[in-house]
């Protein structure tokens, strides 16, 4: 049995999401990242960084959402992360440019607009808000228009590269976004909002 030590947020969520795709076995345990129970020395040891989410497999552990979904997928034998290598590495770009670019602004706008209130950290920094509401609409007209050609980041078939980026996207649903530019977006967006693991993994997180 897994034990996946996580927050509220996307980096938990991604692997939450995944977790409850392939049923997999696997206790929760939240981590107050407000009460600081991330910098912990037991919690270190899991993971130096002192960041959520880790996974707990027997006496072993993983940090890293990417290479938890991944891991977990894997293990499971699923078709979330195809065996055919091609279709893999694509898995694993749009995994990257998640990180690494959409997912990156959508939660800066995330951390300015919603985190910094809920911990009192001050006002959003207008400057980080304005950089990353431009890169974010760059970005997502570049996925509407891949959406526009593929039910899912990979053609047909639902992947960890959706069920990753979905825990990025539905981020604007908290602060000021419109989707009327976005319409594939939308419906790729709704199709998974209505998925059973989708909605159990929330109410994991509360
Ligand atoms: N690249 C890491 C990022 C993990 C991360 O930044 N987690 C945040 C929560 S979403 C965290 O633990 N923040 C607490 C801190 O940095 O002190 C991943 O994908 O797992």
């Amino acid at each position: 049995m897994y034990r996946l030590y996580g927050f509220s947020t996307q980096n938990t969520l991604k692997t939450l999401y995944v977790l409850e795709e392939v049923g997999a076995d696997y206790e929760f345990q939240y981590m107050n990242l407000f009460k600081g129970e991330h910098k912990t020395e037991s919690f270190l040891k899991l993971n130096p960084m002192g960041k959520v989410p880790v996974l707990q497999i027997d006496d072993d552990s993983l940090f890293e959402s990417g290479a938890i979904c991944r891991y977990v997928a894997n293990q499971a034998r699923s078709s979330l992360y195809p065996e055919d290598k091609l279709l893999r590495a694509k898995v694993d770009q749009w995994l990257d440019f998640f990180s690494m670019h959409l997912g990156k602004w959508l939660s800066t706008l995330f951390f300015e607009n919603v985190i910094k209130e809920k911990a009192g950290m001050g006002e959003p920094d207008s400057e980080k808000c304005e950089e990353a509401n431009k890169f974010s609409l760059q970005q997502m007209a570049i996925i509407n228009d891949h959406l526009a050609k593929n039910k899912y980041f990979i053609g047909d078939g639902l992947t960890i590269a959706d069920l990753f980026a979905f825990a990025y996207i539905e981020q604007v649903e908290t602060f000021d976004f419109s989707w009327q530019d976005f319409p594939h977006v939308k419906v790729w967006f709704d199709s998974l909002n209505n998925r059973d693991s989708i909605k159990r993994a929330r109410k994991i997180v509360g």
